[in-house]
Formats: structure tokens, sequence, C-alpha cells
């Protein structure tokens, strides 16, 4: 999940210590989750970095608990066009909405082949319950197989998404047996560690951020209530606040193509690798996550971009966004509004020890990015404080947002990671 929408006032952030009146300290209050190997909110327990439990495969049930009367497991196959409709269908009426009920992720079937089929995955991993006379999918949880690297220790994990219960099942505890159901079937395959992040406070976040929008059609996200006119300027005022030059000013700047792999799994390797927690993608998985495949009938999901030196052509930086609008729900001129959300990136300036020159460069990289994603009519840019984003979001004029993201990793503990610039790292 990616959180929502909605600009606010930055002096009017919650604090997030409560959450529907559960307080951090309480993790009686949480009776699925305090069942789970995760860390306590008192951090109560903690030892070194390392697994929270360790599984006996032999031990791991090898049928699924029983779903209530009348609903039973699915394992969806998404290469049918008509089972990847059904899960679209799921998410697109009930996936997450923003607390006012405004706007709903509305994910496009490119996307979901994209997210939910990258290098190794199994279609085991893709569970599904369906109402047993009609058919019907009322909820789903996914998840796809990655390594990740934890201070320096990689871990073999499933990310974890899509966790969705139809709005007339809410409330009836579905999510926990999901929950369990994929990490049955996750022990099986010999993987005992996850990844995966959600708009709601949960024991316990290893590190948590906050969206940033920028606007880039500023009169429609008015219109559609997405973005206030603050006190004391004008329409007008905005619109040209939010104006952005027409060209782009990295010097040979281009998108990136398959001949790029190469050149830019080591430069992503090489920048990740000064973050405390980062992926480890292989070359399928650069392949796979940046580079866009032109195929008949599908949308664009992905846009990638690099720069070569003049002189020996090599990839210097390189920065990616994704597409994932949002339904407008209810309203009488806009169905959706086309938000760009900044993905991976990466800069040669990182390594040269000048915090002057790197900032520079992001600011560059990240203006120019924002010049293409106007161009392709996205209609706003949303980016989190993870990484080095803070040294550059408010330079170019993003608004902070009202949702935060938390990252979570299920049995496995290490000291939380503070979010936004991870100034340990910076050279
Ligand atoms: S985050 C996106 C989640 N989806 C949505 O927000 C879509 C709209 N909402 C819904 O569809 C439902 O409200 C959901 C809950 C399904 C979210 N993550 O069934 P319930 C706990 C984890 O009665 P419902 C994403 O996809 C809640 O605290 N737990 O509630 C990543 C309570 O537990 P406790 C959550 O509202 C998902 C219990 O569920 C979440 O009908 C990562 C209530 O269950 C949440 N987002 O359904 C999942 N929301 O009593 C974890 C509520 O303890 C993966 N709850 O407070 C863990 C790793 C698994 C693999 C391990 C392998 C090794």
């Amino acid at each position: 999940d990616n959180a929502t929408l909605r600009e606010i006032d930055i002096t009017n952030l919650s604090t997030g210590l409560t959450l529907e009146g559960k307080s951090l300290k309480d993790m009686a209050s949480f009776k699925f989750w305090q069942t789970q190997p995760v860390p306590r909110f008192d951090g109560s327990g903690r030892v070194s970095d390392g697994p929270i439990k360790i599984i006996d495969p032999e031990k791991v049930s090898k049928k699924p608990d029983p779903l209530i009367e009348g609903f039973e497991w699915a394992t969806l196959d998404l290469t049918n066009e008509t089972e990847l409709q059904e899960l679209w269908d799921l998410l697109t009426y009930h996936y997450v909405e923003d607390d006012d009920a405004m706007f709903r992720f509305r994910y496009s079937q490119s996307f979901l082949h994209w997210a939910l089929m990258s290098p190794g995955w199994k279609k085991e991993w893709h569970v599904g319950v369906r109402a047993t006379k009609s058919r019907k999918l009322v909820a789903s949880i996914c998840g796809v197989p990655t390594e990740v690297r934890v201070r320096g220790q990689k871990l073999k994990v499933i990310e974890i998404n899509f966790l969705c219960v139809h709005k007339k099942l809410r409330s009836k505890r579905l999510a926990p047996v999901l929950i369990k159901e994929i990490t049955r079937r996750c022990y099986l395959n010999g993987i005992y560690q996850a990844v995966y992040t959600a708009g709601v406070l949960l024991p316990t976040p290893v590190s948590s951020c906050r969206y940033y929008h920028r606007s880039l059609d500023w009169l429609k996200l008015n219109e559609v209530g997405f973005s206030s006119l603050p006190y004391g300027s004008t329409k007008a005022r905005q619109v040209t606040k939010n104006h952005l030059p027409s060209s782009t000013s990295t010097p040979r700047l281009r998108p990136m193509g398959p001949k790029d792999i190469d050149a830019v799994y080591d430069l992503l390797e090489r920048y990740l690798r000064r973050y405390d927690i980062n992926p480890t993608f292989t070359k399928e998985e650069v392949a796979h996550w940046l580079v866009h495949k032109e195929s008949p009938g599908k949308e664009q999901v992905v846009w990638s971009y690099v720069a070569e030196d003049v002189e020996t052509h090599n990839i210097t930086d390189f920065f990616s966004f994704y597409c994932l609008p949002s339904t407008v729900i209810q309203h009488p001129k806009h169905q959706e509004v086309r938000a760009a959300y900044l993905h991976y990136y990466a800069t040669e300036t990182a390594f040269t020890n000048d915090m002057k020159a790197y900032k520079d460069r992001l600011l560059m990289l990240m203006n120019d990015a924002l010049i293409l994603a106007k161009r392709t009519h996205f209609d706003v840019f949303n980016a989190l404080t993870t990484q080095d984003n803070p040294l550059f979001l408010e330079q170019l004029k993003f608004g902070a947002g009202i949702s935060q993201l938390h990252f979570y990793l299920y049995n496995y503990r290490t000291t939380p990671i503070a979010g936004g610039v991870n100034q340990k790292n910076l050279p």
C-alpha cells in the first residue's frame, strides 16, 4: 500500500502516538498482532538484530485454517485475464481510501501484473477468498519474493501487498486469517521473513515516513478537493507558483532502455547500500522494476531516465517514477487523479564527498522528473520522506501530506531507523 493523498498544513500533523484509541504502549489492544513475531512497541525483549522466532518447517501445518462458513480459499492465476480482472475489481472498489473517503487507489491491470509478477513470483503467493456459492472474490493478500539488506545482513523475504477485504465483510477478523495463511505458505517455501508497508500504525514500524505532494495541475487538484487554496492566496498565484519549465536541464538525459540495465544495476547497488535497509536487486529485477516494455493494449506503469557522461558515456544518474491513479469518489466532473510516485533513483554525485554538489544534482534531477511527469499529463507527483528526499522536497515545492507510511519487517528485529535523510550515510 502506498497510503493516500490530501495536502495539509504541516502544523496540523498528528503526532502518530495514538490510533483509534490504541496507544503506542498498549500491545494488549492488538489482539492479533500481539500473537505474531513482531517487535513490541515498548522495545521490550530487545536483543541483537535477527529473527524473532525460529521456524521448524516440520511443524508448519500442511493445510490452511478453515474460513468462516460460506467462504473458501483460492489461489489466483494472474496470467488468466479473468482472474486478473477479478482482483482488479476487488481492489478498485474496496482497496485503500483516505480517511474522508474522497479518493481510492485505482491500480491498473498492467500495474498488478508488474507488482505481482516480478522475478521469482509464485502463484501460491497470490491468495484469495471466494464466496462458495457465487464464486465471487471477496478478499486478497499477495506477495512477491525479493531480498533486502538490513544493516548489512541479507534476508530472503516476501514483500506483502494488496491485503484487501470486501467492504461488506469488514471487522469479521478475516484479515488475521489471510495473514496467517500467506505466512503458512511462505514457511512451507522456506521464507521466514517479510517486508510490508501500511498507512496504519501496527506493532512496530522499523521506519515511518510522510507523504509529500507536488502539484502539477493545481487547478484540477483544487477542483477535486485534494489541494485547498491557502489563506490569502489566489488561484492564479497557485498556478504560477507550481509552473514548471517545458524542457529539462540535466545534460544528456534520455529514457532508460534495456542496454542501460548493467550500468544502472551497478550504480543503484552502490547508491542503495548507503542506507540501513535496502533492496538487493538482481539484474533481472532492475530490468523488471525499471524498464518499460511496450506491449499492445497495456498501459505504461514505470518511467525511467538516465543521464550519460559526455566523454565516457557512463551512466552517471538515473531516476524513475510509476503511475498509480486514484479514483475521485463521487465527483461530478473528475473520475480520477493521475499520480506519479517517485521510485528509485541514484547519482554518482552521492559518492563525491561534496554535499552541495550532491544536493544541487538531486534538485536538478528531481525537477526534471517533475517536468517529465507533467509532460505525461500527471496531476500530482508524490514522494516520501525516505532516502535523501528531504534534501529536495521543500525547495521543489512539495507540500507535506496528511498520510504517513510505516515500514514493517515480519519476524526480524533491528533497531528502528529514523525516516528521511539518513544522516550517517550522507557524504
Ligand atoms: S496495507 C493495505 C491494507 N488494505 C487496505 O487498507 C484496504 C482497505 N481495507 C481493508 O480491506 C480492510 O480494512 C483490511 C483489514 C483488510 C485492511 N495490515 O479482518 P479484521 C489488523 C496488517 O477484523 P478489517 C497492505 O496491503 C488490525 O490491527 N494488519 O479487519 C500490507 C486487527 O488486528 P489487531 C491490519 O478492517 C499488509 C485486525 O487486522 C491492517 O475487516 C501487510 C482486524 O482484522 C493492515 N493494513 O480488515 C499485512 N489493517 O486485533 C501483514 C488492520 O491485532 C503481513 N489490521 O489490532 C505480515 C507478513 C506475512 C508474511 C510472513 C512471511 C514470513
